[in-house]
């Protein structure tokens, strides 16, 4: 009932040669997959990407948007701007947002009524630190992620969250999968108290060192429908197989 979504978040990494590589050996040619498939490159990228990826099934998302509709915002992108481009997702709240650019829940909240607003889907990124973990946190990080984000949203049809546990990103340390289904269960438990939303309607992603080698045992998990993949979707030969192990 839940297609399988597999993302890759390039990050702040590559350049038009280099993208236009991955782009190729990821459509030539394109593997058959039941897998709805995203690539995340870089906003200066974007266009390239779109391009190249128009005769395919796979979709292209930025990695962030600003909360603002237009104006005098130096530096700043707009959903509507990502749309008009040809974006049809965003990635919102990752950790690296919220660490490095001292990203807010409220931010985060203005951000994913600015995205929905401009017509792309959304992925939204939750996740504890280590301390909050060792504590008994996760939970309850979690869940007021979770919730400052979605309560008061418009509509949430178009949204997609991403459990991203930030000990676990770029650092080569993976949830369990048991640990992941278990926070991605509690992510769906928490979704009922969300008007608008139809919680086994939505799809729940891992993100944080998934690679091939682990893929196919989270996939298995019930509640875990695809992954937010960062370092493993820059190799190509990676990443498809990542795509192959969802679907
Ligand atoms: C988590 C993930 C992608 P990585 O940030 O969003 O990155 O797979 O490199 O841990």
């Amino acid at each position: 009932m839940r297609r399988p979504l597999v993302m890759g978040n390039w990050k702040m990494h590559g350049s038009r040669a280099s993208v236009g590589q991955l782009l190729d050996a990821l459509i030539r040619p394109e593997q058959e997959s039941a897998a709805e498939v995203v690539v995340c490159p870089a906003f200066v990228h974007l266009q390239q990407a779109v391009d190249v990826c128009e005769p395919s099934s796979i979709a292209v998302g930025a990695q962030d948007c600003s909360h603002m509709r237009s104006g005098a915002y130096t530096g700043e992108v707009s959903a509507g701007m990502l749309v008009d481009l040809g974006c049809r997702w965003v990635i919102l709240g990752h950790s690296e947002r919220r660490q490095y650019h001292a990203e807010s829940d409220g931010l985060v909240a203005a951000k994913l009524a600015a995205a929905l607003a401009a017509g792309l889907r959304v992925v939204l990124c939750v996740g504890e630190t280590q301390e909050e973990r060792e504590a008994g946190e996760a939970q309850l990080v979690v869940a007021s992620q979770l919730h400052a984000a979605l309560a008061e949203q418009a509509s949430l049809t178009d949204i997609v969250i991403a459990y991203e546990p930030v000990w676990a990103i770029g650092t080569g340390l993976t949830a369990t999968p048991e640990q992941a289904q278990q926070m991605h269960a509690f992510i769906r438990k928490e979704l009922v108290q969300c008007e608008g939303v139809i919680p086994e309607r939505v799809r729940l992603l891992y993100g944080g060192s998934v690679k091939a080698a682990n893929a196919s045992a989270l996939f298995g998990q019930q509640d875990i429908d695809g992954a937010l993949v960062g370092g493993a979707s820059l190799d190509a030969e990676e990443f498809r197989q990542i795509i192959a192990a969802a679907g």
